[in-house]
């Protein structure tokens, strides 16, 4: 008799939701755009899309999943991922160029933002090529925010810095924002595109500001921030899990650990200057294709370098990407 009872009363629940946090073996799903959380496991042998990575399942993926209801539709304990749907993008990075395990950090991304700083702590250059370069090559948009500007403003030497980065960047074709959480400068605006977004992704090194931006966006949401500001500290990683936020007024905000290591995965030397917005949009005119912009006579983007519109600086960071690339393969 008991047992026709729970026959009549439970019901299992197919459906698709989206990885809104990952800690270890434990997922917490939600049927995006709603805001209800299911925790789910994987049990068995997980189907998957993709090839081997560290994180099978990544946040911001779309995952099929059963779970057991009450009568009324309302999961009953944990639900049960089968399968991964197919990305429509995704950012992934080796921890080093000599590793072969790579890490999702997110996919499903409408914007990524790479949250970088100018000082305390220094954001270093090649780290920002690498990750720009990868948003390109998996069809993730991306735009550059400068926090911690409250920090430069009184610092010629800073300020220099900054200007400095604005056209590096810009005249490559990137936007970039400047921002001060402390000073709430810049956070209106960042809050209405990510509202219009869908789901943003905020990446960088640790310390910069990412959690710290979040809480500004909705200070209802509380991610952990670091309470210390004193530069020989940073580089410890006070956020530890890959999170998705539903933001008040609207938008989805993936808060991730600060990244050390930033190795790229799987670019060819030939398709790498594709990834460079201000060598894509000159290498037609190199006089040998394909032109690896090294030595060839006639190369549009070197000439470009010697004339001053493409930087030198991001020119040496693709030429140390092409580097490695063959170093590591
Ligand atoms: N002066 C200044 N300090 C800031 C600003 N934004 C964040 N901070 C400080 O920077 C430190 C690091 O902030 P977090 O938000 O924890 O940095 P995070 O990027 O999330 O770091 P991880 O989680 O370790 O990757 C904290 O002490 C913040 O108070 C800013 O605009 N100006
Ligand atoms: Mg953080
Ligand atoms: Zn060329």
């Amino acid at each position: 008799m008991l047992l026709s009872i729970f026959a009549i009363v439970e019901k299992i629940k197919k459906s698709i939701a989206t990885v809104v946090k990952h800690t270890g073996s434990h997922y917490i799903i939600s049927e995006l755009p709603q805001w209800e959380l299911i925790p789910a496991v994987v049990r068995g042998k997980l189907r998957l899309s993709g090839g081997s990575t560290t994180n099978p399942i990544a946040v911001g993926d779309k995952v099929e999943y059963s779970v057991v209801t009450d009568e009324s539709g309302i999961p009953c304990g944990e639900a049960v991922i089968h399968s991964v749907l197919p990305r429509d993008n995704y950012v992934i990075r080796k921890s080093t160029n000599l590793s072969r395990q790579c890490h999702i950090i997110a996919s499903n991304v409408d914007c990524a933002y790479l949250v970088v700083t100018i000082d305390r702590p220094e954001t270093k250059w090649p780290f920002i090529d690498r990750f720009l370069v990868t948003c390109a090559a998996y069809r993730v948009p991306v735009k550059i925010l400068l926090n911690k500007m409250d920090l430069y403003r009184d610092d010629e030497l800073l300020m220099e810095k900054v200007s400095l980065f604005h056209s590096i960047y810009e005249d490559a074709g990137y936007q970039v924002m400047d921002i001060s959480v402390v000073e709430n400068f810049g956070i209106d605006e960042l809050r209405e595109q990510c509202r219009q977004a869908g789901i943003s992704l905020f990446s960088g090194v640790s310390g910069v500001g990412k959690s710290s931006l979040i809480k500004s966006l909705d200070p209802s949401l509380e991610p952990k921030i670091s309470n210390i500001s004193d530069k020989h500290l940073q580089g410890r990683h006070t956020t530890t899990f890959y999170e998705i936020y539903p933001l008040a007024g609207g938008g989805f905000i993936i808060d991730t650990p600060g990244i050390r290591g930033f190795g790229l995965v799987d670019l060819e030397q030939e398709e790498l200057s594709a990834y460079f917005p201000e060598m894509l949009r000159v290498e037609d005119n190199c006089r040998f294709k394909p032109c690896t912009h090294t030595h060839e006579p006639g190369c549009a983007v070197i000439r470009g370098v010697e004339e001053g519109s493409i930087s030198l600086e991001r020119y040496n960071s693709y030429l140390g990407m092409l580097d490695e690339e063959s170093k590591y393969r």
